[in-house]
């Protein structure tokens, strides 16, 4: 069968995780509206009878900032364009092409595997999409797609599958991401951090689950720990009188038992 690795990569915010998930079909990897949203480098499986594809969801490239975190980040992906059989440059053409553009181009201009130029959020009004037309030279081949509404992700992942090796699967049929439980649990939290933390978002957050257990009714039972780095950020994410905090335990806990199909009693601390 056709087997293989396909990375996207992109500046940040270009809807990379949003692509990953609508193509797999499952929210793997988390999604916000602020840049630098994936710190992982997380696979999504594409299980179909005609090959498998393993995506490879890696975080964006980001120049506003240059912190140690950036840098790391902006060195896992490239990281991560190592040993791959295809990649998908995702563009977003409501934003003009930048620096950032120029870098993730120069980074895959030497790579010798088939390369498609993704032009996503077709779903919107795209002021500077002639300027990433334009790019279609460089790439084998050109799609217009939109991770939102799923339009065209069908003939994507009939391109992809043409282009890849023959080869025997890469994960086992009922897997679909390298993610082990625990961190998908704690990337989720994580999202709903982002999202509920409007302007001042503390990057340094990190989630850690420390417990998860099945109570008798079949309800889970999950205690994560939330730690930043300063007490200002502390008492950010705790809120007036935890209003903050219960809120970002609702929506997780909303979605977690929506996704996992059961109750599911979330308790999270925040530490400093
Ligand atoms: N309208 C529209 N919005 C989209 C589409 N795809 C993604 N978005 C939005 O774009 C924003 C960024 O999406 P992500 O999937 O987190 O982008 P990313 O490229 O993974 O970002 P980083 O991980 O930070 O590099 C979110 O607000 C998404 O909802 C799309 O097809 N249409
Ligand atoms: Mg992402």
């Amino acid at each position: 069968m056709k087997t293989g690795f396909a990375v996207l990569i992109g500046r940040s915010n270009t809807g990379k995780s949003t692509l990953l998930n609508a193509l797999v079909g499952s929210k793997i990897s988390i999604v916000t509206a602020k840049p630098q949203t994936t710190r992982l480098v997380i696979h999504g499986v594409v299980h179909d009878p005609s090959g498998q594809i393993v995506f490879i969801d890696t975080p964006g490239i980001f120049e506003k900032s240059h912190s140690e975190l950036t840098r790391a980040l902006n060195e896992a992906a490239r990281e991560s364009l190592k040993g791959i059989d295809a990649l998908l440059y995702v563009a977003d053409p409501t934003r003009a092409i930048g620096n950032e553009e120029r870098i993730v181009l120069r980074m895959i201009e030497p790579l010798k595997v088939p390369k498609i130029l993704v032009i996503n959020k077709a779903d919107q009004r795209l002021p500077y999409l002639d300027e990433y037309l334009e790019l279609s030279e460089k790439f084998d081949d050109t799609m217009q797609v939109s991770a939102k509404t799923g339009k065209n992700l069908k003939p994507l992942k009939e391109k992809i599958i043409e282009l890849l090796p023959e080869g025997e699967p890469i994960y086992p049929e009922f897997q679909i991401t390298n993610l082990e439980h625990k961190t998908w649990l704690e990337e989720l939290i994580r999202e709903k951090i982002y999202i509920q933390m409007n302007k001042e978002l503390p990057y340094t957050t990190d989630v850690k689950v420390e417990e998860e257990e099945e109570r008798k009714s079949g309800a889970l039972y999950i205690k994560a720990i939330i730690s930043t780095d300063s007490p200002t950020h502390k008492k950010m994410l705790i809120g007036k009188s935890g209003q903050k905090i219960k809120e970002i335990g609702s929506v997780a806990r909303k979605e977690l038992e929506q996704i996992l199909g059961r109750k599911v009693y979330l308790e999270l601390e925040v530490v400093c």
